[in-house]
This record gives structure tokens, sequence and C-alpha cells, in this order.
């Protein structure tokens, strides 16, 4: 495999895939480099089913393998949500600062030990050929009351991480590949690349 297209058009989701891929020698592209690709609607009601749908149809119509990532955040004080809506929350701006806004008022007056949440990350990879491989990673922390670091994308800068005292935001790139829902879902992939026979380079 020489390259992978992420299906997906969020800028931050294609730097933490280029980094992730490096070591594999596999030239990563994403829906920026193919735009006849038609936004294909998130119609699953889980991660899984939405990075299937996405994968499966990307890499039938452009006979390349493609891995899609469908991601979010899971609040337990809102039972799950907003899930698989992370990315609309707000309404379909999809405008990060207003679906954070909408969370944190959703919390007020919610203390601490009851603002448990999880980043959850399905990953998706479809090949041309019809094979399909599903994983699921998360990420456990708490729902901070404001936001702090500019790092990251999305919901990191609410994201606290109760272990190192910071948000996701507050954490450089390499470290939140290490320990993110992503780079989890991430790690469960590397076993199937490797099963096809797809390894790190020396
Ligand atoms: P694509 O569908 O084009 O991949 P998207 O941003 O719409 O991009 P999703 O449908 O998977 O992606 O929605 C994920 C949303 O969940 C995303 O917009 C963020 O708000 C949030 N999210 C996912 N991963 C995150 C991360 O690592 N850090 C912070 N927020 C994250």
């Amino acid at each position: 495999m020489k390259e992978i297209m992420i299906a997906t058009k969020n800028p931050g989701k294609v730097k933490e895939f280029e980094h992730i891929f490096k070591p594999f020698g596999v030239t990563v592209k994403s829906l920026f480099d193919f735009p006849e690709v038609e936004d294909i609607e998130e119609t699953g009601t889980t991660f899984e089913e939405n990075a299937l749908l996405k994968a499966r149809s990307i890499a039938q119509s452009q006979n390349i393998v493609v891995l899609a990532d469908d991601s979010g955040l899971e609040v337990d004080a809102l039972s799950g949500r907003p899930g698989v809506y992370s990315a609309r929350y707000a309404g379909p701006g999809r405008d990060d600062a207003a679906n954070i806004e909408k969370v944190l008022k959703e919390l007020e007056g919610i203390p601490n030990q009851n603002r448990g949440a999880r980043f959850v990350c399905c990953l998706a990879m479809a090949m041309p050929t019809g094979e399909e491989y599903v994983v699921r990673g998360t990420c456990p922390g708490i729902i901070a009351t404001s936001c702090t670091g500019d790092e990251g994308f999305g919901y990191d800068p609410i994201f606290y991480l109760p272990e190192l005292g910071k948000t996701m935001a507050q954490i450089p790139k390499s470290q939140k590949n290490v320990l993110s829902h992503r780079a989890n879902a991430f790690v469960q992939l590397q076993e199937i690349l490797q099963q096809l026979g797809i390894k790190k380079e020396a």
C-alpha cells in the first residue's frame, strides 16, 4: 500500500493522520485532493456505521484504499450527547466554538465528579476489492468549565485530562498522538495493517 485516502475535510484530522502514517512510508491523501467526491451524508446512528458508510462508498468510486474516521465526544451527564452529532451539535454551521458553548451551557452547575466524558474514534478502512475493517478507540476525560489551550481542534480546549492536569488543547501534537482516542484506535488498526503486510519502515 503506497497511499491511503483519509475520507475527511477536517484539516485537524488530516494533520494527525499524516503524522501517524509517516513511519509506514504511506502517502496520506484526503478529500481536499479529490474535489470531485461529493459529501456523503452521515446517516448512521453509530460512529462505526458512519465511518463504514464513508469508507466503502469512496473506495468503490475512486478505486483507492480509504480510511474514514467518525469521531466525537460522549458526555455522561448528557446521556452520551453530542455523540455522532458532535460536529454539528450547535447546528449545521459546524463551528467548534458554538459546539463548545452549547456543551458548557448544558453542563452549567454540574459538579466536576459528574462531568465525565470520553472522546470516541471509529476508523473504518475499505479496500476497492471489498474488504472492510473497523476499530474503535476511546480516551476518557472530564469536561472543564471553560476553554484552555490552543492546540488540537474541536472540543480539545474543554477536554480535561486529570492525570496530566491539562486540557487536550494544552498538550503538543506528539503527546496527543500517543494518548488520544484516535491514537488508541490506530494501535488497533496497526495490528490489522501488520496482518496485511504493511509495516513500519526501519
Ligand atoms: P469529517 O466528517 O470530514 O471527517 P468532521 O469534523 O465532520 O470531519 P466527524 O463527523 O467525525 O468529523 O465529527 C467529529 C467532531 O467531533 C469534530 O468536528 C470535533 O468537534 C469532534 N472531535 C473528533 N475528534 C476530536 C479530537 O481529536 N479533538 C477534539 N474534538 C474532536
